[in-house]
């Protein structure tokens, strides 16, 4: 099967401090996700910022500047996280996807601890007073996502005919899953992003990652689709051990700064580039974005409220 690549371009984890090529405002969040995806990201991950400050907000207003652009310039699939940042609240988390009802959404398959504080400790000069604070207050957070929020969820979305990338950080997630496909309120193809590495989720080694698998094999059968994402410095060698096993891969720097040890990505369309040149030096092809929405079953971006800009 060809190999799906994800890119998360901003997210809600790092900073602005931390690198000086995390996208910020709508127009570098647009240029970086269309340059992603021209590097061969078939779906690109999606949260919104504060454009003064960086700071992670979810207002539809500040999605509808990127998410057009991104739309008129690029046929990628377009994921819109529900996640969003530490701290929020459900109907907070949701805004996005009701305003704009993407193909894809994320689906975080319950609570955690998400634990970033050690990025606070950084030797570095900060540029905006939220910062420090908002990554030293992770450790005593509780990522929120209990089988009532879930549901909850599914049950909005699924209105829409948006479909998941179902963020797992453990093996238990797998069989919350399960619990909900058993129920019937969602269906197959199940898209898992298998999270590595996450302080508070399992670890990033190949145990972990054959356990997850098998697992998944178990509660799943033929009915799911797995991508690999390793937070940090186990970005790439988690990807590869996927790539290798027939899965496919996110990248981004919503989950890692660095394009290699000591060396900051410039963009997210450079780690798009590394990670597709890893898969075709293990024999693996690329799927486009049209490939990608036949393999998810997904709506079409004709069927969703993002308009071109
Ligand atoms: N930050 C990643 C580890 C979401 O947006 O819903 C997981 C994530 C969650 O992307
Ligand atoms: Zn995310």
């Amino acid at each position: 099967m060809k190999s799906l690549i994800s890119c998360a371009i901003t997210g809600a984890i790092h900073t602005p401090s931390l690198s000086p090529y995390l996208p910020v405002t709508a127009d570098e969040i647009a240029e970086q996700s269309i340059d992603a995806a021209k590097a061969g990201a078939a779906i690109i991950h999606l949260h919104a910022r504060q454009p003064e400050n960086g700071k992670p907000t979810n207002d539809p207003e500040i999605f509808r500047e990127f998410l057009s652009k991104i739309n008129a310039k690029s046929d990628a699939i377009l994921n819109i996280s529900t996640g969003v940042a530490l701290g929020m609240t459900l109907d907070e988390r949701l805004a996005a996807v009701k305003e704009f009802q993407p193909e894809l959404c994320s689906l975080n398959m319950g609570s955690i601890n998400f634990n970033v504080a050690r990025a606070a400790k950084a030797d570095i000069v900060w540029k905006y007073d939220w910062e420090k604070e908002y990554l030293a207050k992770s450790e005593d957070i509780v990522f929120r996502n209990t089988f009532k929020d879930i549901n909850y969820i599914i049950k909005t979305v699924t209105e829409f005919g948006t479909k998941f990338e179902y963020e797992c950080y453990d093996v238990g997630h797998l069989y919350n899953l399960a619990h909900f496909a058993e129920r019937g309120v969602i269906k197959p193809p199940f898209f898992i992003q298998f999270i590595f590495g996450v302080m508070g989720g399992i670890g990033a080694d190949e145990e972990s990652f054959n356990f997850m698998k098998q697992t998944a094999d178990r509660l799943f059968g033929n009915n799911y689709i797995f991508s690999v994402l390793g937070a940090g410095k186990h970005q790439f060698p988690m990807c590869e051990l996927s790539l290798k096993s027939g899965g496919n891969v996110r990248v981004g720097l919503e989950d890692n700064l660095y394009l290699e040890k000591g060396l900051l990505a410039k963009s997210n369309a450079e780690q798009v580039g590394k990670v597709e040149q890893m898969a075709i030096d293990l024999g693996r092809k690329i799927a486009s974005a049209d490939e990608a929405r036949e393999m998810l079953g997904l709506k079409g971006k004709e069927n969703t409220k993002i308009t071109l800009s």
